[in-house]
């Protein structure tokens, strides 16, 4: 019998021999990675793609309505000042067509794509203690052997279609809104079904319901929604952006989530109930995520955060006609933000049309899909043409557990993360030398606006290798004593707030049956984590193990 490293080792070598380093995906972070790895290290690095083009999480989500919750100014890379003004965007939301052209720009501005590989899907990344290397394999029996292994899959990557009774048979068509057709989905005169009401339910239906003979959308979990007010920039706003880079990066770098708004130093209990009416008038009618940053203590305390809930459930009933149909939208079971709080264009103003019905499969859950339609357990079939899965993904984990990975002694990370996941910094994981991981579970990644996040990473592992090659180090390791305290930070930075209140939130795995419930992303704070991040570093790497 083969060992696994002589089974990853298999099949037809490709590339100029090894490599310094692989990076897998060619979204945000893998971009920069390679960016940073072969142009400012002068490493041999390459990147393995499994689509046919770059753009990661938006090269993939091309549903209707898609766009960027992040406003654009800050939904981009801040590591080059040039970049910066030769990018300009049109909307306050970036829409992903939008976002797809700024990183195809990238990969051509900065030559990348002749160290791209595309439609390389990894599907395993063993370590070879001995030789000190990963043995990669691809979909189609590619290998690749490298020193160093970064993922840079993204958090959201692993699609979560539910295992619903059924679906094999169902002769309409079906679509999960993370793997849309690119040649996109015509609607018109369809009776189409939606499940989920997560930000990509809430972004799809309105663009949906538009097109479609009728809508029937399949309600898990009320939610919350804020306005997005996108519009197009104006030039003063353009220019603004342009000359005010700097200061703009300074503000998302300073923030607990990386945006380029400052939270208010006021305790929502702090003020009288008009003002605090006010205030949430004003952020509403401003529109987007900055609703959360009208007062510091919405996630900190359940009775602030309550007048925020409340607020926004008077805003569903206020805005839907039709009573029970408000009543159900409205009836959130999670204080305001414990899940992802979705933005929106027309969402709850959908339900007002003649052509939407919701159905609360809370109450009367799915039983089964049938050849024509969606059959829930009260007996009521609704008859289908067309259903859309906007069921969201399995988060962070999925991407990397889908790979067979197995760092020393074969120890897979399936084994190693039984439990839950369990990294350093979410960058390391015990047991696999030189692998990194960028936004891992255990950082704060989905917490934080993206960019800011995968820069903070990339960069913070070209130091590290940086630093590796400048001591003559080849092997750097998580050591499992870091592990476990960074674990215990992680879950004490969750349980400081009303996060892990909301039970059924992907941030705990809650929405994959059999996934371990463990809080995932830090919660601690960007700003926070830099800090930890640059003194681990500033300490020689206090925690890891550099070896020669
Ligand atoms: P989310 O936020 O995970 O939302 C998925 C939605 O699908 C949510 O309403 C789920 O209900 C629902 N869902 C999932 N499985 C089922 C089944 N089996 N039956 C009924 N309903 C189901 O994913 P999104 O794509 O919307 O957003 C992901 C992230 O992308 C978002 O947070 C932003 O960061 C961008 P549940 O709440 O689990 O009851």
């Amino acid at each position: 019998m083969l060992d696994s490293t002589t089974q990853v080792a298999q099949g037809r070598s490709v590339g100029a021999g090894e490599l310094d380093a692989l990076i897998i995906g060619a979204g945000f972070s893998g971009l920069y990675q390679l960016l940073c790895l072969r142009d400012r290290l002068g490493l041999s690095a390459q990147v393995l793609e499994a689509g046919e083009g770059v753009g990661g999480t938006w090269y993939w989500n091309r549903y209707p309505g898609a766009r960027c919750d992040s406003e654009s100014h800050s939904y981009a890379y801040y590591f080059s000042e040039e970049l910066l003004q030769d990018w300009t965007w049109s909307e306050r939301y970036p829409a992903q067509p939008e976002i797809l052209r700024y990183l195809n720009h990238v990969a051509d501005r900065f030559d990348l794509r002749r160290d791209i590989r595309f439609g390389a899907r990894v599907t395993a990344a063993h370590y070879d203690a001995a030789a000190n290397r990963w043995h990669v394999r691809t979909e189609s029996g590619d290998r690749y052997t490298a020193k160093f292994l970064i993922t840079a899959v993204g958090c959201l990557s692993s699609a979560n279609i539910p295992d619903i009774p059924g679906l094999d048979g169902f002769t309409g068509r079906w679509y999960h809104t993370g793997q849309w057709p690119h040649e996109g989905v015509d609607f018109t005169g369809k009776r189409v079904g939606m499940i989920g009401t997560g930000s990509t339910g809430i972004q799809a239906a309105p663009v949906i319901a538009a097109s479609a003979a009728h809508l029937t959308v399949f309600q898990r979990t009320a939610n919350y929604s804020i306005p997005a007010r996108n519009a197009p920039l104006t030039e003063e706003f353009k220019r603004w952006a342009k000359e005010n880079a700097a200061e703009i990066r300074r503000v998302m770098h300073s923030t607990p989530n990386g945006h380029p708004f400052a939270i208010a130093d006021r305790s929502a209990l702090d003020v009288s109930p008009e003002a605090r009416q006010a205030i949430y008038e004003a952020a509403w009618e401003k529109g987007g995520l900055q609703f959360r940053a009208t007062f510091r203590d919405l996630l900190l305390d359940k009775t602030a955060n309550d007048t925020a809930a409340e607020f926004l459930r008077a805003k569903i009933r206020e805005i839907v006609k039709d009573p029970a149909t408000a009543a159900k939208l409205a009836d959130i079971d999670h204080p305001f933000a414990t899940k992802r709080p979705p933005i929106d264009t027309g969402y709850f103003e959908t339900y007002n049309r003649d052509n939407v019905t919701l159905v609360d499969v809370r109450a009367t859950p799915i039983e089964c899909i049938t050849p024509t339609g969606i059959l829930t357990r009260d007996g009521k079939e609704y008859p289908l043409d067309i259903i859309v899965f906007a069921t969201g993904f399995d988060a962070m984990t999925g991407p990397l557990l889908r790979m067979d990975i197995r760092g020393r002694d074969g120890l897979s990370l399936r084994e190693a993360w039984q439990a839950g996941p369990r990294s350093y910094l979410g960058l390391q994981v015990a047991g696999f030398p030189n692998l990194f991981t960028i936004t891992g579970p255990g950082s704060p990644s989905v917490l934080c606006n993206m960019p800011v996040a995968i820069e903070q990473h990339v960069e913070w592992i070209t130091h590290c290798i940086a630093h590796m090659r400048a001591h003559g180090m080849e092997r750097i390791e998580a050591q499992p004593e870091a592990v476990d305290r960074w674990v215990e930070h992680v879950n004490e930075a969750a349980n400081a707030t009303l996060l892990p209140q909301a039970k059924h939130s992907w941030y705990l795995g809650a929405n994959v049956p059999g996934k371990p419930r463990v809080f995932m992303p830090y919660a601690g704070g960007m700003a926070r984590y830099r800090e930890i991040c640059a003194n681990v570093a500033a300490r020689g790497y206090d925690g890891f193990t550099l070896s020669g």
